[in-house]
């Protein structure tokens, strides 16, 4: 029946909201939700919903949810404004500004919400192209992008990252991240508590590595304190004693990796033994040992590092040294090394219903990454990353000038992203952002960031759209196909993304070749690029019919929906339009509320390399050299001055980084903006708790009260990210960036601390 209808009706949604892509249930009365709840029968989230999924029908009415665009008048201020009237303000200048600088002087900011939204997945990219620029920043390089940086250079491509088989695996080593809080990020695990309880039921254990005594540690079988930033360090005497000291087989991946670089990768590690990095990490050699020997002997096993591992730095010597990179390489090496890759509870490579790059081009082979990018940004000249530049240099290529040809960005569009929150150095962002000769911003929200654009586009509710989870099914820890379809009409004067999106790419395509396509052209360019794309790959399942017969039997779907079923046709399990029976297509998934489950993962080595050496690359070099480069920080231990802490960040249960913020469900609880310390910390620099702090860094201060908890390591401070009011990102600095991986160091950055006001 039609829930715009006024019956009531039960309707299943994806959750858009986070990775765990949880499965729910809605109720929907006179076309309102009245409520949501974990939809029980759910293939592959068994009814589990967080808080944020509880929130969905709150943030569909949520009165401060834009329904229509707002442009800044000549007084300053932002106004609304009609559809056209906005389209048309970013039409004249940036049309004028591609015409006297060209596309370079327009950069792209894409936030985290795009890779959970098929219009960001399929629509963005067309708006990109048709910009033709290439400066192009997102939320990646101040999160995951160190491991995509080393899988991509070990298997082949940006989504070719080895995943926890966490439902099979009976030894699970965490560290930096807080999957029972997260709810798990670069692993798609809908009820990571439910899972990780599974786990320890069947006799199972779970040891954390963090700085913090988080729920997760909490849960966890042992807890270990690491120094910040020192992670790296201490993955390396892990593979030491497993590379080293004992005789590894290495599984299922021997076969495919050269023996040249077992040896190469060996050499690197010598120094660092279990005694050598215990006074830097802070622990002790026995222990390491032993979690080598636990890991090594345990029926299957499984390490995993999320945000710790990618965003952190070690402090030594007044410099932040980021290994994140190397250490997210060295998590792949210590799974390899104990046999894990490719077996079943160790570490393995989902295959997903829509495909992805690694499903793509010949089978085994393909044309793998370069890393340090090919690219330079202007003014630092550091490397671009998987195609795109590090946030942290986002503030210097608007805010300086090239002295010769006074080249810099001089528009900018934020697509689904907040980087005023998100991204080191808020100030100086602020300040860049303010300069811009264009400035647009593609949110459904008012935002620290938008305030200060020209033309904010608003998108509609998310339960107006059709939604499937492309990229996280590529990280999924089950193979599973699950569909949303939209729940509710799009409301008059609202628009949904994939149009603004389409529309963008319209005027970017009218500026560059005079003739402007109007959005319904645009998506059937967008169409025929992708069909033409399932044509000619080997690997798909249309390979060698025409775009022209793939869009013929996608008809007349229009819009993601004709993309995604060309995807599913042409993917690893689709029917080859018309060419494989018994094959899946959208309308299967469609007719499917509750998802097919499409089993455990199962072995995909060779078949899933995509390095031109059609092995994988287990040594890289360029991460062998700055692993033995990294030895010298043995020798110094890092101190920190009295009065100087290390920052590390938290995630709150109720919070989804800086938005959703003003839905009554999330507030209050343990959802409020503190600093967290130890008491004895507390007790000495003299400030009572919950008394307000001031936290400086080189770059920033904040104030923000404190609150002693015994769960934080002694030395550190640990602050929620994402709080407009208490931005931590004014305190972080944009010079420490991650060589390899372009990513910014967030945790581990030395701030002194005082009571405020004095
Ligand atoms: N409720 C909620 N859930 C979320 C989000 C949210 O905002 N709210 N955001 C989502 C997003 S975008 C992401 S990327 C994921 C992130 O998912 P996670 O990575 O699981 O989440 P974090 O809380 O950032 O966990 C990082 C952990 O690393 C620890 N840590 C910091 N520095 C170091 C270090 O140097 N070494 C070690 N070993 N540990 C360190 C921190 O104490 C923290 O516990 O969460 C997602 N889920
Ligand atoms: N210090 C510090 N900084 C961090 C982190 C940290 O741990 N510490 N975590 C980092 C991580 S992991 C991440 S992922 C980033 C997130 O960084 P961002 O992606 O920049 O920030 P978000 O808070 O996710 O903001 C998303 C924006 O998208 C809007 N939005 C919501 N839904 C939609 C939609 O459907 N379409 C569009 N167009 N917009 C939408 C929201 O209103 C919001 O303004 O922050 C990073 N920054
Ligand atoms: S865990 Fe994530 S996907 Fe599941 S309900 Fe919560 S926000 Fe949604
Ligand atoms: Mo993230």
């Amino acid at each position: 029946m039609n829930p715009n209808g006024s019956e009531s009706t039960s309707v299943q949604r994806i959750c858009p909201l986070c990775e765990a892509n949880c499965g729910l249930t809605l109720t929907i009365e006179h076309s309102q939700v009245t409520s949501v709840r974990g939809d029980s029968d759910d293939v592959f989230s068994h009814g589990f919903i967080c808080p944020k999924g509880v929130a969905l029908g709150e943030l569909h009415v949520d009165p401060t949810r834009l329904r229509n665009p707002l442009v800044r008048n000549a007084s300053g201020n932002l106004v609304p404004a009609t559809w056209d009237e906005a389209f048309g303000v970013v039409r004249t200048r940036l049309g004028a500004i591609m015409r006297d600088a060209g596309p370079e002087a327009v950069g792209m900011f894409l936030g985290n919400p795009n890779i959970h939204s098929l219009a960001g997945t399929f629509m963005l990219p067309a708006f990109i192209k048709a910009l033709g620029t290439t400066q192009r920043f997102s939320a990646s390089t101040v999160d995951q992008m160190p491991k995509q940086a080393a899988s991509a250079m070990m298997y082949g491509t940006a989504l070719s990252v080895a995943i926890p088989d966490i439902d099979r695996t009976d030894y699970f080593l965490v560290i930096g991240a807080n999957p029972m809080v997260s709810n798990g990020s670069m692993m798609t695990a809908a009820d990571f508590p439910g899972r990780l309880r599974a786990l320890r039921k069947r006799g199972g254990r779970v040891i954390v590595i963090d700085p913090i005594r988080t729920r997760t540690a909490e849960f966890a079988d042992e807890h270990l304190t690491i120094r910040p930033g020192s992670d790296a360090l201490w993955l390396a005497a892990l593979a030491h004693v497993l590379l080293i000291e004992s005789s590894p087989t290495l599984g299922a991946a021997a076969e495919w990796i050269d023996p040249e670089q077992v040896h190469s990768v060996t050499e690197s590690l010598a120094a660092f033994t279990p005694e050598s990095v215990a006074a830097v990490t802070g622990i002790e050699a026995t222990t390491t040992r032993r979690i080598a020997q636990e890991l090594s002997q345990a029926q299957s096993a499984a390490v995993y590092g999320r945000m710790g591992t990618t965003t952190s730095g070690l402090s030594v010597n007044g410099q932040i040294v980021p290994f994140a990179t190397v250490g997210s390489w060295l998590i792949d090496v210590v799974n390899i090394a104990i046999g894990s890759l490719d077996k079943p509870g160790g570490v393995m490579f989902p295959l997903a219903v829509a495909g992805g790059p690694s499903t793509e081009g010949t089978s085994g082979t393909g044309h793998g990454v370069s890393i340090p990018g090919r690219r330079r940004t202007r003014v630092r000249k550091l490397p671009s990353v998987l195609g795109e530049f590090p946030v942290s240099t986002l503030a210097e290529e608007i805010d300086t000038p090239d002295p010769e040809t006074g080249e810099h960005i001089r528009a900018v569009f934020v697509v689904g992203g907040n980087p005023i929150v998100s991204t080191p150095d808020s100030g100086r962002l602020t300040k860049a952002f303010k300069s811009l000769d264009l400035f647009v911003s593609v949110d459904p929200f008012l935002t620290a960031t938008n305030s200060l654009a020209d033309v904010i586009l608003p998108v509609a509710s998310p339960l107006t759209r059709p939604h499937h989870d492309i990229a996280f099914n590529n990280l999924a820890v089950r193979d599973q196909a699950r569909y949303s379809p939209a729940i509710f009409e799009i409301p008059d004067g609202e628009k949904d993304e994939a149009e603004v999106l389409l529309t963008l790419a319209s005027i970017a395509v009218g500026i560059t070749t005079g003739n402007e396509p109007t959005a319904e052209a645009m998506d059937d360019f967008v169409a025929y690029a992708v069909a033409a794309q399932a044509a000619k790959d080997s690997a798909s399942r249309c390979h060698g019919q025409t775009a022209e017969s793939i869009l013929a039997a996608v008809a007349p779907r229009r819009g993601v929906d004709r993309l995604l079923d060309i995807r599913i046709r042409s993917g690893p399990y689709g029917d080859g339009c018309g060419t494989y029976s018994g094959g899946l297509t959208l309308q299967h998934l469609i007719d499917a509320p509750h998802g097919i489950d499409l089993g455990a993962l199962k072995p995909r080595l060779p078949e899933m390399l995509r390095t031109p050496s059609g092995r994988i690359e287990f040594g890289p070099e360029v991460l062998v050299t700055a692993l033995s480069e990294a030895s010298v920080h043995l020798s110094q231990i890092p101190q920190t001055d009295p009065g100087s802490f290390l920052l590390i960040g938290r995630r709150q249960l109720r919070s989804n980084n800086s938005w959703m913020k003003d839905i009554p469900t999330l507030q209050g609880g343990s959802n409020l903006p503190t600093a967290m310390m130890h008491p004895d910390d507390v007790a000495a620099i003299s400030v009572s708790d919950g008394s307000l702090l001031r936290v400086s860094s080189e770059v920033g201060s904040i104030d923000i009260p404190v609150l002693a908890s015994d769960s934080v390591m002694q030395g550190c401070i640990c602050i929620p990210h994402g709080w407009s009011d208490f931005n931590v990102n004014t305190l972080v600095s944009t010079s420490s960036i991650d060589p390899l991986g372009g990513t910014a160091v967030l945790s581990g950055i030395p701030v002194s601390v005082r009571a405020a006001g004095t």
